[in-house]
């Protein structure tokens, strides 16, 4: 998992827990003096880790902790890589770049990331169906980054995650519901 991550789940808890939270989370979950640096590569573990203990100090299902990290996570990466997102002029073209724009961009701009497969599918003006696939199975991630680009382009949607991996399922469907008034 790369640094850059890390530092946007950083600022997350630091804006939202304090400084003091996030040096205790880092000392208890990392080897000791970690410093992440956007561009290279950690354990997934420790954001594992990490973020298994914010929900348990929230008491809040980790699932929508993970969920709420993906939403802020999306204007974290927008705004470090501001050319990519301004290829997109709404919602709905983003979401069919995914793959084929944005994570090919990251391809090239670090070295050996560790993408899911994303497979995104019009099925009329007012629904997208996005198929999940990554051994790190982090689609809560995924759906709360779609709920983030959604609110950068002012679109409101819905999500229903109709199949999932932690249920067993080997790929994740996100169907999602565009509101147009
Ligand atoms: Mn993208 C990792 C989904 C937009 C750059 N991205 C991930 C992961 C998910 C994901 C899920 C976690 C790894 C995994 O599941 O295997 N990303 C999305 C979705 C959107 C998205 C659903 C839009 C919505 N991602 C973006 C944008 C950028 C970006 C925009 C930057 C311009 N993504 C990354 C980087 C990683 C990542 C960088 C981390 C790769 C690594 O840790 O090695
Ligand atoms: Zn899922």
């Amino acid at each position: 998992m790369k640094g850059i991550i890390f530092n946007v789940l950083e600022d997350m808890i630091v804006e939202q827990c304090g400084m003091v939270v996030w040096n205790d989370l880092l000392k208890k979950h990392a080897p000791p003096e970690r410093v992440y640096i956007s561009a290279k590569s950690y354990a997934e573990t420790e954001l594992m880790a990490i973020t298994n203990d914010v929900a348990l100090m929230l008491n809040m299902p980790l699932q929508d902790v993970v969920k709420a990290f993906g939403h802020y996570l999306f204007n974290g990466l927008a705004s470090r890589h501001v050319g990519v997102i301004k290829r997109f002029e709404d919602f709905t073209s983003l979401v069919m770049g995914i793959h084929d724009v944005i994570h090919v961009e990251v391809n090239k701009l670090y070295h050996e990331p560790a993408l899911p497969t994303i497979i995104s599918r019009i099925i009329s003006p007012e629904q997208i169906e996005v198929t999940y696939r990554s051994p790190r199975k982090m689609c809560f991630c995924a759906e709360g980054l779609l709920f983030g680009a959604a609110q950068h382009f002012g679109q409101n949607i819905t999500i229903v995650h109709t199949v999932c991996m932690h249920n067993g399922a080997d790929h994740c469907i996100l169907a999602i519901e565009l509101q147009h008034d």
